[in-house]
């Protein structure tokens, strides 16, 4: 198995962001990946790689181009340690601002998608490594985790929020997409608003998703239980607060029976541990046991494998949920060997 990594998300660290107008610390943090990296490498069965950072031209194939611009020169004008919060958010048809505060509410959707002098960077190496994962599936891999940070699903062709500013799952899928049909699956507690909106009326794409009911969680606009998708391949599976992992395992069942009709050559996962029990954004109870047998369900689909880290917020813990997932899905995937 091959883990993509890379040091560069370390430039961006937002120091806190906001809960009902208080600031506390930022959950996003540089320790996520850290742990992550460490505890794979630890565990053994991962390579670790690297990957160059995508370009422009590879974030404009899900991208407004004029968002990235928007994201790189915003960077590019702050001093070290500023970051530029957005806090006022365009309606439809507004103007064009010119003021680095004012594009970042034509951009941002939310304000927890603060822009430092190293956020651009440390988004398109993350996306770059998700880039390198799309390659080595084409090259004949089965089994690629990309350890992206800070995470992407929430960035759509023209927004962007949610800790994301790139969306790398997409942009894998995308690449992927040249080759043959993709299946994308969004186990991440929150709906993949970006990502839906990226493959909306793509006919190469399919998306299933399961997360906490949009009706009181983030990102509260989307991933309603009726939401196909222009194309009509999207399938969302909102679960309540309190979802344990039978009520999780069992919603999965019909996500992956979607992919699995929708008979595709690449698998891309949009990986998330903040619905384990101990996340502190979690309404849910999912146990590290929960994660395995999710692993062992999706290996079921016996497709070459990338999986993109998302969200996951108690880093300690980390290592361990995406070790229990890694190991259920090595014992269902048939086909790999150990
Ligand atoms: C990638 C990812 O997981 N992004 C999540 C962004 C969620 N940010 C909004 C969090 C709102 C939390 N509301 C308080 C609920 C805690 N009880
Ligand atoms: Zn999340």
């Amino acid at each position: 198995m091959i883990l993509l990594t890379s040091p560069t998300h370390t430039l961006h660290a937002p120091p806190y962001e906001f809960e009902q107008g208080r600031v506390i610390a930022c959950r996003e943090r540089p320790e996520r990946v850290e742990a992550l990296r460490r505890g794979l490498l630890a565990r053994g069965g991962w390579e670790e790689r690297g990957a160059p950072p995508a370009t422009d031209a590879d974030l404009a194939e899900v991208h407004d181009p004029r968002l990235v611009a928007f994201v790189r020169r915003a960077a590019e004008s702050r001093r070290a340690g500023e970051y530029l919060y957005p806090e006022a958010f365009a309606g439809p048809g507004a103007p064009a601002p010119l003021a680095a505060e004012g594009e970042a509410g034509r951009w941002a959707r939310d304000v927890y998608s603060p822009i430092g002098a190293g956020t651009y960077a440390a988004a398109a190496a993350a996306a770059g490594l998700a880039l390198e994962g799309a390659r080595l599936l084409l090259a004949g891999e089965r089994r690629v985790m990309a350890l992206c940070r800070p995470p992407g699903h929430h960035a759509g062709p023209d927004f962007f929020g949610g800790y994301c500013y790139f969306n790398h799952a997409a942009l894998a899928a995308r690449r992927l997409s040249r080759a043959g049909r993709v299946a994308l699956l969004d186990l991440d507690l929150h709906h993949g608003n970006g990502t839906q909106a990226v493959f909306d009326a793509d006919p190469a794409v399919a998306f299933a998703s399961l997360h906490a009911d949009p009706a009181d969680e983030y990102p509260y606009f989307s991933g309603y239980a009726g939401e196909r998708g222009a194309s009509g391949q999207a399938l969302n599976l909102p679960l309540p607060r309190g979802t344990d992992g039978a009520a999780y395992l069992g919603a999965l069942a019909p996500a992956l029976e979607h992919l699995r009709r929708f008979d595709a050559r690449f698998l891309v996962v949009s990986l998330g541990f903040d619905g384990w029990r101990g996340d502190p954004l979690s309404p849910w109870q999912l146990r590290a046991a929960d994660f395995a047998a999710a692993g062992r369900l999706i290996a079921g689909l016996g497709l070459p494998a990338l999986f993109v880290l998302e969200g996951g917020y108690a880093p300690r813990a980390l290592p361990n949920l995406a070790g229990k997932f890694m190991e259920g899905y090595n014992r269902g995937d048939v086909r790999a060997g150990p």
